[in-house]
């Protein structure tokens, strides 16, 4: 038994042989930041870049017993949660967070792919609300999921604001709501804004608009992004401004691989 543990950043998330979302991104990410990485699977989807064809979930057993053995022999400083699923999972997960001394995690609440596939199904949302957002140290819900958990309709930036509130009332520590899909039509030369609350203390964070810029997997770096400042010890706020740095630099160099292939 070593005396010293290594440090590590955890994700527990979904699989996407593409590497461009779920936990091939999300260690990626972590790496990025000079972490080093382990994962626990919760489903093994079939996608390209483009398209999900398939999802197989693990059991909830599965997911525990991957999880185990890496709080045994690691000292485990941040964690994410990504694609959860079944609600047996998401109790398993919220169960895991709950009975062990495993960091407080960044919660991106994966719904939807950006091509439209549920990668959770309909009636996990209950479990989600009630048992692992109030364990979360930060929810990374975009529009439509702010929409999702709350009921709101979600417009404009006081919107934002409200739901972000309202997520947080649910037990969350802190809500970025990522404000990316808010006006879509709008011009470029306008700022696509995040709204972060921290225990009441509001963030905006405001961004040039990249048109087209819907990067797959974009959602997967950037909570890992923030997972991993944490789990460097930042403060929150300045995890989300390294985060969003990172994201954009990811998004504008595929837009120029994109270019370069084309
Ligand atoms: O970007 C959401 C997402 C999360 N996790 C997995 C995914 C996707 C989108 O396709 O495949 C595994």
């Amino acid at each position: 038994m070593p005396l010293l543990k290594p440090s590590m950043a955890l994700t527990i998330a979904g699989f996407d042989p593409s590497a461009g979302a779920g936990v091939l991104a999300d260690v990626r990410t972590f790496a990025a930041f000079g972490l080093q990485a382990c994962a626990a699977i919760t489903s093994i989807t079939s996608q390209d870049s483009a398209n999900v064809f398939g999802a197989v979930h693990q059991t909830p057993e599965m997911v525990r017993v991957q999880v185990e053995p890496l709080l045994k022999g690691s000292a485990i400083v941040c964690a994410k949660t990504g694609m959860l699923p079944t609600r047996s999972i998401v109790l398993e997960v919220a169960r895991l967070f709950r009975e062990t001394d495993l960091p407080r995690p960044v919660v991106d609440p994966v719904i939807l792919s950006s091509s439209g596939y549920r990668l959770m199904e309909e009636e996990v949302l209950t479990e989600l609300v009630h048992e692992l957002i109030p364990l979360a140290r930060l929810v990374t819900p975009n529009i439509p999921e702010a929409e999702t958990l709350t009921g709101m309709t979600i417009t404009s930036e006081a919107d934002m604001r409200r739901a972000a509130v309202a997520i947080r009332e649910m037990g969350a520590g802190a809500v970025l709501v990522k404000g990316g899909h808010l006006g879509e039509q709008q011009a470029e030369s306008e700022a696509a804004i995040d709204v972060l609350d921290n225990e009441g203390e509001v963030t905006v964070f405001r961004e040039q608009r990249i048109s087209g810029a819907g990067l797959h997997g974009s959602g997967c770096i950037l909570s890992a992004a923030i997972a991993a400042g944490l789990g460097k010890g930042m403060t929150l706020e300045n995890s989300v401004g390294a985060a969003k740095s990172f994201v954009l630099t990811a998004i504008r160099n595929s837009m120029r691989e994109d270019h370069q292939s084309s």
